[in-house]
């Protein structure tokens, strides 16, 4: 990126006024040295900054983007929704329109509650097992985001398996004991928490294929070994597909595993680029919401007409060009290209994809829970690797504890100019 001055104008006025000169501290590049650039537009899969530099964009937005950016049905359908008003704090049709879809192509969620981020679907899905069950302690998992709520920014503390130790400023002790955070991919951990403290376990909440540590996978068997103990137990199994969902499969995950959690959490994909998040599942689980149920839940933009009008238009664009075939053959020409130039860089990289989601681990060690995470992130390589990116017009995200993002927009030629500076990147970190 050859200049970024209006960026760095920009970014000191917002330091100003703005914590950390950002609205999600991600977005401050903090993991890869360097000031945040600001961008004035995006279409397809390119963003152009206010310094008039063109990137070809893997972050898309942190996964909304799966169409790319301003796609026209998805503008169209905002553009004329907002003639007709933006909020009317009464029920509209467009909420009945994405419960039809929600229901109909995630078999799991009988009922769903829109809401406004994936944080929110999150902390509602807790909150309703919890009263659903009767029951305190939740189970996550180390190297699972799940958004900023309380009780789920917990590390494992030293009584690892009874309770958490709060992972931010901010979280009361008494919040955090009631989580228990595990390794990923450990079932002998979970086993040992539900033996501690099983009848007191209200559920298990995780990515069922974690991706804000990179990205990894849960090994064979693992899902359905959740699936089990939480039935066995009687506590819920809450698949958090806010990043997942509609994204690596028109089912999400739970789809390509054929695994019914009790709840999902939803978010991104489904409001086109709009805040929009969603829970949804069992309708026995879902009655207990009110205003038929104990659990209180609410929000005053919830169902939003615009939000939904974009998420709608995105998921019907996709179903209508059979997206997540196409994501899959556009996913497996950018690994292939990405392979052939790890390969000819020689160096230990190990590159991670489900569909159009990827992550780069520098190291050739296999990748499977936070600690070989954090040691394939090798900050130092990340960084430079980044910058090289970027200054030669790949967009990547920011962090080695992310993943990338290839939309519908991403075309040949993009993908091999990509792969074109990723080989060079990689000779560039060899030296
Ligand atoms: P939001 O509240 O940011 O809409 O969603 C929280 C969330 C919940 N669950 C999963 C699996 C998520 O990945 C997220 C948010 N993802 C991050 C990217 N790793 C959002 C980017 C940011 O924080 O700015």
């Amino acid at each position: 990126m050859s200049a970024h001055s209006i960026s760095s104008k920009l970014y000191k006025n917002a330091c100003e006024i703005i914590p950390g000169g950002v609205n999600s501290p991600v977005r401050a590049f903090r993991n890869v040295d360097g000031e945040p650039f600001f961008v004035r537009a995006a279409k397809g899969c390119r963003i152009w900054d206010v310094d008039d530099n063109e990137l070809i964009d893997y972050v898309g937005t942190w996964g909304p983007a799966i169409l790319g950016h301003a796609p026209i049905p998805v503008i169209e359908a905002v553009s004329e929704a907002a003639k007709r008003g933006v909020s009317f704090g009464t029920p509209n049709p467009f909420e009945i329109e994405m419960a039809r879809l929600i229901v109909e192509w995630v078999p799991s969620v009988e009922k769903v509650r829109m809401v406004n981020s994936g944080t929110e679907a999150t902390m509602s899905a807790i909150r309703l097992a919890r009263g659903f069950t009767g029951r305190d302690k939740v189970i996550k998992f180390e190297g699972c985001y799940h958004g900023h709520v309380d009780s789920l920014l917990v590390a494992a503390g030293s009584g690892a398996l009874t309770h958490g130790e709060p992972d931010s400023a901010g979280i009361p002790r008494s919040f955090a004991a009631e989580t228990i955070t595990l390794p990923f991919n450990d079932p002998e951990s979970v086993e040992k928490a539900f033996m501690a403290d099983g009848d007191d376990i209200a559920a298990v909440i995780l990515e069922p294929i974690p991706a804000n540590a990179g990205l990894f996978f849960p090994r064979d068997g693992y899902l359905e070994f959740l699936r089990d103990i939480t039935q066995r137990h009687g506590a819920l199994l809450i698949f958090d597909e806010v990043m997942t969902g509609f994204r690596v499969a028109k089912g999400g995950v739970q789809q390509l595993y054929g695994i019914s959690p009790d709840l999902t959490a939803l978010g991104k994909v489904i409001g086109g680029g709009l805040p929009v998040g969603a829970f949804g599942g069992r309708a026995e689980i879902m009655n207990q919401l009110a205003p038929d149920g104990p659990v209180y839940q609410a929000g005053t933009l919830s169902g939003n007409p615009l939000a939904l009008a974009a998420g709608l238009a995105q998921l019907h664009e996709m179903e209508k060009q059979r997206g997540w075939q196409r994501l899959e053959e556009i996913g497996s020409a950018f690994e292939s290209g990405v392979r052939d130039a790890m390969a000819q860089a020689g160096s230990d990289f190990t590159f991670h994809r489900v569909g159009s989601m990827f992550c780069l681990f520098f190291t050739g060690e296999e990748v499977f829970d936070l600690e070989s995470a954090k040691v394939a992130a090798n900050g130092g390589s990340f960084k430079k690797f980044f910058q090289y990116c970027l200054e030669n017009g790949v967009f990547l995200a920011p962090s080695p504890y992310e993943t990338g993002f290839i939309s519908m927009a991403h075309a040949q030629e993009d993908i091999d100019r990509s792969v074109q500076v990723i080989g060079e990147a990689f000779a560039e970190i060899r030296g």
